[in-house]
Order: structure tokens, then sequence, then C-alpha cells
């Protein structure tokens, strides 16, 4: 299989200014008729190459003469054609069928709507063309297609004309004045109803906005609506950013693999991070929408007006567009739970990837698929880099870089390193070390050891990070890590100011005077850097930071390190105080200075995968009995107190005021605790929950809770979710994923029924990724000593290669993770890895991650 290498980039040897394209849509047979501009770029006499994947050429014409077969050839689906002059008008004509293209990249339909998925090489599977980043052109559409199937057409750009044609057909044309890479082209037909609304811009430009989705679900379009008007509001007030087109359009589709696509003035979403009603939708449904709704709309500049030389700068527009939408969340409801919840998708997620046969750099060196590479190292630790630089220049000189990165690159096709010069001029730092982290991947760890001279009242701070090997490299350098730190006085409670210690060495010591007695560390506050940092605090220590740390991050740390050192010594057989933990907890949740929202992320167990990470060896059955032990004496001992929250936070009337939200997220632990406690009426606790709820936040929680026990309660709550969603897709993935997710010992046994049920498709990805991808990350279940959860993947794997290759590649990661469990498991993890690479005819997604994944 082919390699693709960053270091054999070369600039394009033709360019295409301008493309029409015209389109005779159907769902069987779509017409593509593509005219291009082409200009030869620099001096050299190779011919126009157009990528292509399906296709075939129908009639191709150079300056209006059409080429005979043996002017043109078709190599690997590529169209190569010798041309003689510096610039041709390069006519193609093709034909695709919509409906048959399983691999939702390309022209699709989807629930009688044709859409389009361009990123990453889509494209070519519309019309030949040269699919890379780095060739931008103005694009002009015109789209025909039956009326009254399709009496909405969209495009890129601002509409231009529109008229019927005989046979009860129409057309529409849309042009898009901001030159564009392919992968941003998008078009939609379709019978749509819109929710329309304006937005008046800073410099008073009026923009008409349309959210596009079926009839049906038009009343639950408002909350994305307002998420998209907030965010172009933000984006104005915090990077000085308008909006640039007259229209900016958004449709929902149900079958969608990624979460959302940018494309210029027309996103396309997959519809759960667009519909949202309290009936169905969960306040982390909720978040989602805002978010992945400010997300595409905050590329329009960070990906879109600033676009990506290659793909191996796709962090270039992924993690900053990361960071800036976590910032935006933040803005709208708590900065610390943000922060908090952020970390731990990082950490699951990203640290996971980072120390696995997959782990790669935010700026990668290679790759088979890119598909494969939009990853949580690309996203997650991507914008956790532009956290570090905007943490080392303050607001305004991250500013004055970010303004200088948007001016000097408007228009172009950009590289990370770019966006590094940008910030080290524009900011007046030197980022020479901090390059590093695009260059090596791994996550860095850091051993802070705090020791204290009482004769000379000083303290040492001795830090010594090590970056582990990862594939292809095997040694790394010291990195530039930016850690807030902060020394607490255990008398007063009080610490005496937050420093950012820069740890550029392997080992570096800083010292701090006038310290009669031992300070109290707390470092990595708000989580400053993407590290895992190991110190010798002792459980007071830490028991102290849960209760006074001032940073609300560092606080729920220690909370968390507390639970993790009486958890994993549990485990490995070492005497612990489960008090202590029990204590902070009370502490905690008691504590009525605090925003429940925190106490709720506070006081929750970590998770089971957490746990196996730090460990030697993963044992998902010890892990699962030492949490589901403490979490059964939490909820027992303080089981008067889950009672009171439970009863106290029942909210009258459904809001989604941060506060509502808080009570919420509250209330579901406590019912947590409650039903874990042993109490009698646990369960009829949960079902009255379940069935009193004006919102699917309490009656999910309910159903999960549920889901983890054998109560008669369990089967008839699962039953009445059922009849109650059957026809709602997307809320009935959630019926599916709470029943993959649950600690249930027959989580397995149940995912299998479940794959066979009537209403699991394959067809659709987040149906896919609800059964199957929720319980890949059951770590408990998935890991059933049998082997048997490994085989359950692996057969979904294999059957969706042949329709979806890019979500079947996605389930892979978590059986590639076989060298952090004991040999059985290895041994049976390998042989699912091994048995799907004798496929044959497998697809290059799917051999690339499951190679990789042996190594
Ligand atoms: N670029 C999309 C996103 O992350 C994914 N295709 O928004
Ligand atoms: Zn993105």
């Amino acid at each position: 299989p082919h390699i693709v290498r960053r270091e054999d980039y070369r600039a394009p040897d033709w360019l295409v200014p301008d493309i029409a394209l015209d389109f005779d849509l159907d769902a069987a047979i779509t017409r593509v008729h593509a005219t291009l501009s082409v200009t030869r770029n620099g001096d050299h006499d190779r011919p126009l190459k157009l990528d292509g994947d399906g296709l075939l050429p129908l009639e191709i014409h150079v300056d209006g003469q059409p080429l005979t077969p043996d002017q043109w050839s078709l190599d690997g689906g590529r169209l190569t054609i010798p041309l003689p002059g510096p610039a041709h008008l390069v006519k193609s004509f093709v034909e695709i069928s919509p409906q048959s293209n399983s691999k939702l990249m390309g022209l699709y339909a989807s629930g009688g709507l044709l859409c389009t998925q361009c990123e990453a090489e889509g494209f070519r599977r519309i019309t030949f063309f040269p699919d890379r980043p780095d060739v931008l052109s103005r694009y002009s559409v015109r789209l025909a297609a039956d009326k009254a199937l399709y009496p909405v057409l969209l495009a890129n750009g601002d509409p231009v004309e529109q008229g019927d044609l005989p046979d009860g057909r129409h057309w529409a044309r849309w042009n898009d004045p901001y030159p564009k890479p392919c992968y941003l082209f998008a078009l939609v037909a379709g019978d749509l109803a819109c929710n329309a609304d304006r937005f008046v811009t800073a410099s008073g430009r009026e923009v008409q906005l349309g959210i596009w989705v079926k009839e049906a679900d038009l009343p639950r379009t408002a909350h994305a609506m307002q998420a998209l008007k907030n965010s172009m509001a933000w984006d104005e007030r915090v990077y000085g950013r308008e909006y640039d087109l007259d229209v900016f359009n958004i449709v929902a589709v149900a079958d969608f693999n990624f979460g959302a696509m940018e494309n210029k003035g027309l996103n396309i979403f997959n519809s759960r991070y667009i519909l949202a009603d309290p009936e169905t939708a969960t306040d982390i449904d909720y978040d989602g929408v805002e978010g992945v709704v400010a997300h595409e709309y905050f590329h329009n500049w960070s990906g879109n007006r600033v676009t990506c030389r290659d793909w191996f700068q796709l962090s270039l527009k992924e993690g900053f567009t990361v960071f800036r939408d976590q910032n935006f969340s933040a803005d709208m409801g708590s900065h610390a739970v943000k922060r908090i919840e952020d970390v731990r998708i990082l950490r699951a997620a990203q640290f996971q990837e980072d120390s696995g046969p997959l782990a790669h750099p935010v700026r990668p060196e290679s790759y088979m698929e890119i598909s494969n590479f939009y990853t949580a190292t690309i996203y997650n630790k991507g914008a956790e880099l532009i956290r570090m630089m905007a943490l080392m220049l303050g607001p305004e000189r991250f500013r004055a870089g970010t303004d200088l990165y948007f001016d000097r690159h408007d228009g172009e096709a950009a590289t990370c390193e770019d966006f590094v010069r940008a910030m080290e001029e524009g900011g007046e730092i030197d980022l020479s070390q901090f390059r590093r982290w695009y260059e090596q991947a791994g996550t860095p760890h850091v051993r802070a050891l705090l020791s204290h001279d009482p004769a000379t009242q000083g303290v040492t701070l001795l830090l010594e990070q090590s970056v582990p090997p990862t594939p292809g490299q095997p040694e790394k350098k010291p990195m530039a890590i930016p850690l807030r730190t902060a020394l607490f006085d255990p008398e007063s409670g009080q610490h005496r100011g937050d420093e950012l210690l820069m740890l550029t060495e392997a080992r570096q010591s800083f010292t701090f005077a006038g310290w009669p007695a031992a300070p109290i560390l707390s470092i990595n506050r708000g989580f400053s850097a993407p590290v895992i940092v190991e110190t010798n605090r002792s459980q007071a220590d830490l028991a102290f930071l849960s209760a006074h740390d001032d940073d609300p991050f560092a606080r729920y740390e220690a909370m968390q390190q507390l639970m993790v050192n009486v958890l994993v010594g549990r485990i490995g057989g070492q005497p612990v105080d489960e008090d202590a933990v029990v204590a902070a907890i009370r502490g905690t949740a008691i504590d009525p200075l605090l925003d429940p929202a925190f106490i709720a992320e506070a006081i929750r167990l970590p998770s089971e995968a957490y746990l196996g990470d730090q460990m030697a060896v993963v044992d998902p059955d010890a892990i699962h009995a030492a949490r589901d032990a403490l979490q059964r004496r939490i909820g027992a001992e303080l089981e008067p107190l889950w009672r009171d929250i439970h009863g106290k936070t029942k909210a009258n009337a459904f809001a989604l005021s941060p506060a509502a939200k808080g009570a919420r997220k509250l209330r579901n632990t406590a019912l947590l605790y409650l039903a874990a406690s042993g109490a009698a009426d646990g369960a009829t606790v949960a079902f009255g929950q379940f069935s009193e709820a004006d919102n699917m936040t309490e009656r999910q929680a309910a159903l999960a809770t549920l889901a983890n026990g054998t109560s008669a309660e369990r089967e008839a709550a699962l039953d009445i979710f059922y009849n109650r969603y059957r026809d709602d897709a997307l809320t009935l993935d959630k019926w599916f994923q709470t029943q993959a997710f649950a600690f249930h010992p027959h989580t397995v046994d149940l995912v299998e029924e479940l794959g066979r049920h009537k209403d699991f498709t394959l067809a659709n990805p987040n149906r896919v990724r609800s059964l199957y991808g929720a319980f890949a990350g059951n770590q408990w279940a998935f890991h059933h000593k049998s082997g048997k959860g490994y085989r359950l993947v692996a057969d979904c794997i294999i059957a969706l290669d042949k329709l979806n290759p890019q979500t079947a590649a996605r389930l892979v990661p978590p059986l590639g993770r076989w060298k952090r469990f004991d040999e059985a498991r290895a041994a049976l993890m390998r042989a699912e890895l091994q048995r799907i690479l004798a496929v044959p005819g497998l697809s290059k997604d799917v051999t690339e991650q499951a190679s990789k994944s042996l190594e």
C-alpha cells in the first residue's frame, strides 16, 4: 500500500483558479459536468493529473475540442492529460450513483436527501480534480433536479439565480466568491424545511441564516440557531473575525461519518449535533450541539479563509478550532466544568492513543489513509498545544499572534509552522523548543518532588520529565512544558500566588524561600500542560487540596488522585484508607459555596479505563470489582446525603440555565450512589425518576442506573423507552448505547443480541457507534476474558468495511491496545486483528489501522 510522506510535499503542478460545475441530480444516476480553468504552476512540462475515485470519463474536452481516448490515460483512478500551453480550459463529464454510495464520501443519498461529504478526499468521487487542499478555486455551481423530490437546492456561497425546467425539474445557481480547496465543496438537494433567522455583523452586514431539516424536526432547531448566533458574535468579540457571505446555511442529515462539516457557507451536520429538545436530548447533547455548531462556524476563519497546505497540517485547523470552540463553550457556561470535561475526554481518548501502537505526532510524518488521522491527537492534543501557547503569551499577545496569522495567511493554504511563526512574531516569544510538541508523539511524564528544609525555610521543587518511546520515535528530547504551580500554606489554607514554571530540561529545580513549615504543592493547575504528573504528595495533602485548592481543575484533580490511589492500592492488595475518600466526597458534596455541576464532576469515581491507565497490566475484572465496591461503600455510608440531594435538586420545570443543568447533573450522581448503596428502594427510586422526568437528561440517567443492575425495573424501563422512541433514530441510539455501556454481567451477550435487533443497521454510522463504539469503550464488558467482546467488534469491522471503511476503521483502535493486557487477552486480541487482516479486499483504512495495531 502507498504511504504518503510529509517530506515529499511539492507545490501543485497545475492550479485551478476557477471551476464551473453542473449537476443533473438524481439518486440513481447523477451527471456531473465540470469545467476547470487550469494554469501551469511554475516552469515544467509535466501533464495535468486529476484525481478520481470510481470515475470513468465519458467525455473530455480541452479548449472546446473533444479528446480521443489516446489523448488521456487513467491509472489507479487518476486521469492524466498532457497539455501544451500555460493555461487551458478542461471539461469532463462523468456519471455517479449517489444511492449506491454506502461509504458516505462524495455525493450520497441519506433519508431522501442528496448531500456531499468531501473532506478529506471525497471530491474525487464526484469529479476529476486535483484533490489536495493547496489548490484553491472559485466555484460556480448549477444544480438541476426533480422539483417535487428535491424542492430545495443548496450549494456553497451565495445564491444567484434559479428557475424551472420542463418535465417537473428545476435549477439553481450558486457562486462562492472565496477561493477554496475542493474538500470544502458541498451541495444538498431535498425536501427540507428552514428555520430562518438573521445576524447583523459588527460592520453592519446582514447575513441570512438557515437551518434546514425535515419538516417534522423544525421544532428541534432552536438551540442550534441560538448557538450559531452566539458563535458569530463571539468570534467578532474574541478574535475580531466577521462572517463574509450573505447567507450561512446548515443542513442536518441522518447518515454522516463525522460530527459535522464546515463547507464554506453550507455546513452539513450529523443530525445529532443539530436537533435538540428536552424530550429527546440530554444536557450533554445540548452542549454537543452548541459546541459543534460553534466549531464548524469558527472554521470559516480557522480552516476556510486560512486552510491547510497538506493533510499533515490538519491540526492547524482542527487543533486551533477545537481550542476556539472549547473557549466559546466555557464562556457560554462554566469555565471550571468545561475544563474538567475536556481534560477527561483528552485522557480517555488521546492519552490512550498516545500510549499505543497508533500514537502519532500532532503533525504526523506519514499516512496510508488520511481518514485515519482525524484523531484525538490531531484535534484534542492539537488544541492543548494552542492553549499552552495562549498561556505562555497571555491574552493580548496571543490575540496579536492570531491577528497576524489571519491577516498574513488570509486566502492561503498554510502550515503549522506558519501558525507558530505568527505566534512568535505577534507574541514576541521564542518557540524553538516548543515546536517539539508538533514533532514528538507520546504523553510526557513529569515527576514533581517537593522537599522542605526547616533550617533554611527553603523549598525545592525538583521536576524531571521524560517522553516515552512511540512508533518510529525511540528517542525523545525534552519538551518545553508550562506548569502553573502554587504552594499552599497548610495553616492558612491559602497560597502565595500562582506561578508559571517553564520546565525545559530533563531535570530542573525551582526554589522558594520563606516557608517555615512545609507547603503543599498544587501543580499543573488548570491542566496547563497535557502531561502526566506524578508527585510525592500524601493522601493527606490531596485531601487538603481537594478541600482548599482555589483552582477548580486542581481541586478536582486532587480528589481524583485521592480516589485513584485508593483504588489502585486496593487492586494491588495494599492497605488503603477508604474513609479519606468518603470524607472528601462528603465535604465536597455539602460545600454550599461550590457549583453543583462542579460537585458532580468532583465526586464521581475515575473511570475504569482511567484506572487501567494507571496500571502496568490492566486487569479489567479487578478494576471493576474495586471500583464497584468503593462506589457501594460511598453509597451506603452517605445514603442519607444522596437521598437528600436527590430529593432537593428535583427541578420544578425544565430549564437550560447552567444552574438547572448543574442541578440535574448532581441529582443524577446522587441517584447513582443511592442505587449503589444497596438500599432496598434503589431501583424504585430510579424507576420513579425515569417515569416522572420531564427531560431526557434525568430519564436517560435513570435508565443507565437501572441498566447497571438486574432489577425487574431494568427490563420495564428499557421496554418503555424502546416503545416510546422506536421511530426516532437519534433517541433510539441512546437505547442501544445505554445497554452497551452498562456495568452488567451479561453486557457482552446483550450486545450480541442487539447486533441482531431489527432496528440495528450497519448503514447508519450513529447506530454503529451507539452499539459497538460504546461497547468497545466499556472496559469490563469488552475485555470479557472469553474474548467474545473482541470477536463481536471484529465481526462488525469486517462486515462494515464492505460498506463504509472509514467508520469501520474507527472501531479498530480498542483491539490494538493488547500490549496493555495480560497474555491471554493479548493473544485473543491479536488473533482478531489477524483475522481482520486476512479478509480479502480489505480497505486501506482498516488495513492501516489493523496492521499498525499488530506491531
Ligand atoms: N473538518 C470536520 C470537523 O472537524 C471534520 N470533517 O469539523
Ligand atoms: Zn473541525
